[in-house]
């Protein structure tokens, strides 16, 4: 799906600012047939939970309405316009006047809808915008909803991280002439210096394409005609991490020699593959430092916000942390176009996080019901899942910086059913996109002895506490279980292993001369044990820490004011361990650290 645009054919609106808010039980039935009967006002973009003093907000699960009067420009009769919603978290119905336009489940993906017969250029409308907040079996992620004995409605999910909600992303409003382009896909190749560019363009109809390929500075390299073909460019200045070069594939809709659409879509040359136990970018191996995020800040919650897309990126420079992963759902696409142009590597996560109901049971004690079956995971969640990996890939298929599509964090792997979920989902990613690895994380009760599915990937990627869920406070034997844990995995499969999660909770400002679990110096410490056993383990081929910041956690779990396995503070102050890690990865610049530790 492409993102909006101006062009020379295209207008855009952002519709962003300040909205009428309602939770759905202070507004009648059909809350979108007339003005919303509300005080409130809601700032898009931003989670809306953390915006209002009323906890009932804050924890409301089901519906809420967003709403504001908008005006499509005058200029724009005869074009066809569009919505488009870069994110309802995590179900949004839109209705224009009283007529619902557009619907879609799933909270972190962009959907939008033609809405030209419905207005008229010059004139306003009413535009409303449902969000539902809640997570069932069947949606990703799950969650459960219980009704409590004074009946209230609680939501409950299998993931840390708060449940935050709303409209967090831009709302736009935008032109296209009738006939447009749809779609474009670019693959690129790489043979020395030459560069191979496939290109694939959707219409809206049968329609005469033209496209230019633009270097940097706008120079014309290559130009070709039809849908779909093979560029080259020679002398081609390739897409490296930390030495971003993109291209522009500018595709045209021409009539003569009229030009009817034009749209440029960005993209760098590069190859990623996996080989033996190495991870390779254009053909030379890769090691990665950065981190887990989360897109989590004070009062936005989980709204984007261009101040802290710029900061968190300058900290991670600052630090010679060259990549992260999206956890645990994709990001805002302004974070992975800051990344195609500023050379950082990515690896892109559906929203699929807490499969996992052996989790529940491994911390209780208690039996768990099976994660896989008809009444808790079933076809349906997989179905919803496939449409989580479809989204993913058709929103973030062009990007450079995404070398990785990783399908799910620690689901439960060892359980019946977990080999015949997956499976179809692997083949799926694979047959959507089949130039990058795919991968899958792997919690600590997936074990290379339980495991059934970590073969279908193309890398083994852990996330592993010990030194704090298991052996706190003992670094001496969280080091020796790491070492055992990487040899078991490299015996078993001869994949490159990733360490995709490590970290320790830590309050800024507490010390001590000993290793005392949540000081700043334990941090430091458990950091550099793992370092030790990542050194000597050839397979390695990153280190991600959890987390780059200190982000807010569901209420129910036992948390000091969130999760605080930061990096940094939540306000972006940096614990003892940035400097560290600082210091340990400014030299490496990708390379692995040497393995005689
Ligand atoms: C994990 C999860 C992550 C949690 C983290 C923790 O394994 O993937 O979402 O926040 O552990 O700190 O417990």
């Amino acid at each position: 799906m492409l993102k909006p645009l101006a062009t020379a054919t295209r207008e855009l609106l952002r519709l962003d600012g300040l909205w009428d808010f309602a939770v759905d039980t202070a507004v009648g039935e059909r809350p979108w047939a007339g003005p919303l009967d509300t005080r409130l006002e809601a700032a898009v973009p931003a989670s809306y939970n953390d915006l209002f003093t009323d906890s009932a907000i804050r924890e409301h699960v089901g519906w809420v309405w967003y709403q504001r009067r908008v005006r499509v420009p005058r200029g724009w009769s005869g074009d066809r316009v569009l919505l488009r919603l870069d994110a309802a978290t995590h179900e949004g119905r839109v209705y224009v006047d009283d007529v619902l336009v557009a619907e879609h489940i799933g909270g972190y993906t962009p959907f939008e809808a033609d809405i030209t017969e419905r207005v008229t250029a010059g004139q306003e409308f009413r535009l409303t915008i449902g969000v539902n907040n809640e997570l069932t079996n069947v949606t990703i992620p799950p969650g459960t909803i219980i009704v409590t004995e004074d009946g209230r409605r609680q939501q409950k999910y299998h993931h840390d991280f708060y449940n935050y909600a709303g409209l967090a992303r831009s709302v736009w409003l935008y032109s296209v002439p009738p006939a447009h382009i749809q779609d474009i896909t670019v693959v690129t190749g790489l043979d020395s210096t030459t560069a191979t560019v496939q290109y694939e363009i959707e219409t809206s109809e049968p329609a005469a394409v033209r496209v230019r390929i633009l270097d940097a500075e706008g120079a014309e390299v290559a130009v070709g005609q039809g849908a779909s073909g093979t560029l080259r460019i020679e002398d081609v200045t390739p897409w490296r991490p930390g030495a971003a070069y993109l291209y522009d594939l500018v595709a045209e809709i021409v009539d003569g020699a009229e030009v009817r659409d034009t749209y440029p879509q960005s993209f760098g040359v590069r190859t990623v593959e996996v080989r033996d136990t190495r991870f390779l970018i254009n053909g030379e191996p890769f090691y990665f430092t950065g981190f887990g995020k989360h897109e989590d800040t004070p009062v936005r919650g989980k709204g984007h916000d261009d101040a802290y897309l710029v900061h968190d990126f300058q900290l991670m420079e600052w630090m010679g942390a060259n990549s992260f992963r999206t956890t645990h759902y994709p990001y805002a696409e302004e974070v992975l176009d800051f990344a195609d142009r500023h050379g950082i590597v990515v690896i892109d996560e559906t929203a699929a996080v807490g499969l996992n109901l052996a989790v529940q049971g491994g911390l209780t004690g208690r039996p768990h019901p099976p994660t896989y079956s008809e009444d808790t995971l079933n076809d349906d969640t997989r179905a919803a899942h496939a449409r989580a990996v479809r989204e993913l890939i058709g929103r973030d298929k062009n990007h450079p910086s995404v070398v990785m599509w990783c399908v799910a964090n620690e689901p439960s792997t060892h359980e019946d059913g977990a080999r015949e979920y997956f499976e179809p989902l692997v083949e799926l990613t694979r047959k959507l996109d089949p130039t990058r690895p795919v991968c899958s994380t792997a919690s600590l009760l997936t074990t290379h002895e339980n495991d059934r599915i970590a073969d279908l990937f193309d890398v083994v990627c852990l996330n592993r506490y010990y030194g704090w869920y298991l052996a706190n406070g003992d670094l001496t034997t969280a080091e020796a279980l790491m070492d055992a844990e990487l040899r078991a995995w490299v015996d078993k499969l001869g994949k490159p292993v990733l360490m995709t999660e490590y970290g320790a909770d830590t309050l800024p400002g507490l010390h001590s001369v000993w290793d005392q679990p949540w000081t700043e110096e334990y941090q430091v410490a458990y950091l550099a044990a793992n370092h030790r056993a990542f050194d000597r383990c050839e397979a390695v081929v990153g280190e991600h820490v959890w987390n780059f910041a200190d982000f807010q956690t569901s209420p129910g779990i036992h948390r000091v004011d969130g999760n605080r396995k930061g990096v940094f503070t939540r306000e972006r102050r940096p614990k003892a361990a940035a400097h560290a890690l600082r210091a340990r990865w400014t030299p490496l610049s990708g390379r692995k650290p040497s393995t005689d530790a």
